[in-house]
């Protein structure tokens, strides 16, 4: 059993089903951690780790994601929940009025630990655009803003099953899978 650390109930339902399937069981434990002010995600989850280890027992899993527009210099990025809470999808899209440069991606950064073990840490990236305009009522965030790549629908407007296929926390999980097969097999 991994306890799965994050306020975000569309994260740990996108996890869950990736990893059910390989028999890897997570609980949800709906706590924040601290987020500190750096310029990259794993700096993030690597600060946290050090004060959510002392808080769980066993192994826990933390997630920091963010969505990084090219035409924004990489913006919201590591500030993708602050932004979220702030300005919002809306507000992104008001930031791209104009802008022909449409290019942007999530990425997410895993951090799996446990007190006392180095941690190990996984990543998944995904390529899209940035919509004209909010689509679709599925996911969560910034989903109803972003096309990944070789797609014409949104995130939003996708089943947790597309996104699950072709995510960026997909493709963390993914990594994460490996490594405890790995270790299982
Ligand atoms: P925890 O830190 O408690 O896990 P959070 O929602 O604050 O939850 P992040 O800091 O990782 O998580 O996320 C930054 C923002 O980016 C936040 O507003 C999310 O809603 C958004 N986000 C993260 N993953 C996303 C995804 O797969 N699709 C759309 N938006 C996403």
């Amino acid at each position: 059993m991994i306890t799965f650390v994050t306020t975000n109930p569309g994260k740990f339902r996108e996890v869950s089903a990736k990893l059910a399937p390989l028999g890897v069981r997570l609980r949800r434990r709906d706590r924040a951690y601290p987020e500190v002010q750096a310029e990259r995600l794993e700096d993030v989850v690597r600060y946290a780790a050090g004060v959510v280890a002392g808080q769980v027992r066993g192994e826990f899993l933390i997630d920091d994601s963010g969505l990084f527009v090219d035409a924004l210099g990489g913006f919201p990025g590591v500030y993708s929940s602050y932004a979220y809470r702030t300005i919002g999808p809306e507000g992104v899209l008001t930031l791209m009025r104009g802008r022909t440069d449409r290019a942007a991606r999530f990425e997410t950064v895993f951090l799996l630990g446990a007190r006392g073990h180095p941690p190990r840490v996984f990543r998944g990236a995904c390529q899209g655009t940035i919509a004209r305009r909010p689509q679709g009522r599925g996911g969560f965030g910034f989903d109803p803003i972003f096309v990944p790549r070789g797609h014409r629908r949104t995130f939003g407007e996708m089943s947790l099953s597309e996104k699950n296929a072709i995510s960026h926390r997909a493709r963390a999980a993914e990594a994460l899978a490996r490594h405890l097969g790995g270790r299982r097999g």
